[in-house]
This record gives C-alpha cells, sequence and structure tokens, in this order.
C-alpha cells in the first residue's frame, strides 16, 4: 500500500501530538495528584447510608439565609427526592454517589456537577427567585437514566 509522504507526516504528527496529551495528563494525574475540581472531601461509598451527615440526607440550617442541602445520588434517583428553600437562601450542595457516576444539575441557576462514589462534590447558589426548579441527573448513568430527577421548590 502506498501512503503519501504527506499523509505519513500527518499521520506521524497526530500519533505525537496524542503521545504529547496523554504524558500530560498523566503526568498531572499521577505526578501533581490532581483531582476533579471541588473534589475535595471523600467518603467511602459502601457507607454512605451511616456516615454523618449523608445519613440524613436534606436541607440543613446553618445561620439566618444559609443552608447546606446533603444529596445522595444513586440508580435511579436523588435522596431527597423533592427539596423546599426558602427564597433568598444560600444554599451549598453537598452531593455523592453510592454506585455510579451521576450528574447534579439545577438548570438555569449554575448549578451543575459530576457525582461520583467515593467524592463530595460541592456547589453553592443564591435562590433568589421564587419557583419550582428541576433537578435532574445529567451524566448517563444506565438504563432507566431519564428517570433520574427531583425538584426544589423555593418558596
Ligand atoms: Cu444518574
Amino acid at each position: 500500500m502506498h501512503v503519501h509522504k504527506a499523509e505519513k507526516i500527518w499521520i506521524a504528527f497526530g500519533v505525537a501530538m496524542l503521545a504529547v496529551f496523554l504524558a500530560t495528563i498523566t503526568t498531572a494525574a499521577v505526578v501533581e495528584g490532581f483531582v476533579p475540581p471541588s473534589h475535595i472531601q471523600s467518603i467511602d461509598p459502601a457507607k454512605v447510608a451511616q456516615t454523618p451527615p449523608f445519613d440524613k440526607p436534606g436541607l440543613h440550617k446553618v445561620a439566618d439565609g444559609v443552608y447546606e442541602a446533603y444529596y445522595v445520588g444513586h440508580i435511579f434517583a436523588f435522596e431527597p427526592q423533592h427539596l423546599t428553600i426558602p427564597v433568598g437562601a444560600k444554599v451549598t450542595f453537598f452531593v455523592t454517589s453510592t454506585d455510579v457516576v451521576h450528574g447534579f444539575s439545577i438548570p438555569e441557576t449554575g448549578v451543575n456537577t459530576m457525582v461520583e462514589p467515593g467524592w463530595v462534590s460541592t456547589v453553592s447558589h443564591v435562590f433568589a427567585k421564587r419557583g419550582t426548579y428541576l433537578l435532574v441527573c445529567n451524566e448517563y448513568c444506565g438504563i432507566a437514566h431519564q428517570t433520574m430527577a427531583g425538584s426544589v421548590d423555593v418558596k
């Protein structure tokens, strides 16, 4: 088979760039110990139900207008499925998974994070507008992924 010289150069360039990218990612992951952003806190995914505060998922008041919401994602639901938040509240979501990678997204709010077993994802938002917000899993997690949803009521 004849391969034109220009094609050989282009293939070599492509392979070299792939090697450079893989070396960069591997170096960052292994040598520098990088982890996905916001995934600072770790948790044993097999013991989420026994690990406070994830043993009681839901909204926890920290101060006036400041709340923490603990969520557990699993195939194919969030706990809690529905949450009621006072209007104007600043809520920090702490989310983890007991099984596979899920997504945690509240469209129109900027709340959007990956949820990985073994890690606690954290994202904050101030709910200034009343309404019912959809909560969805936006990472394909299995056969009933499309049913993995909930709601956040801001009253
Ligand atoms: Cu999911």
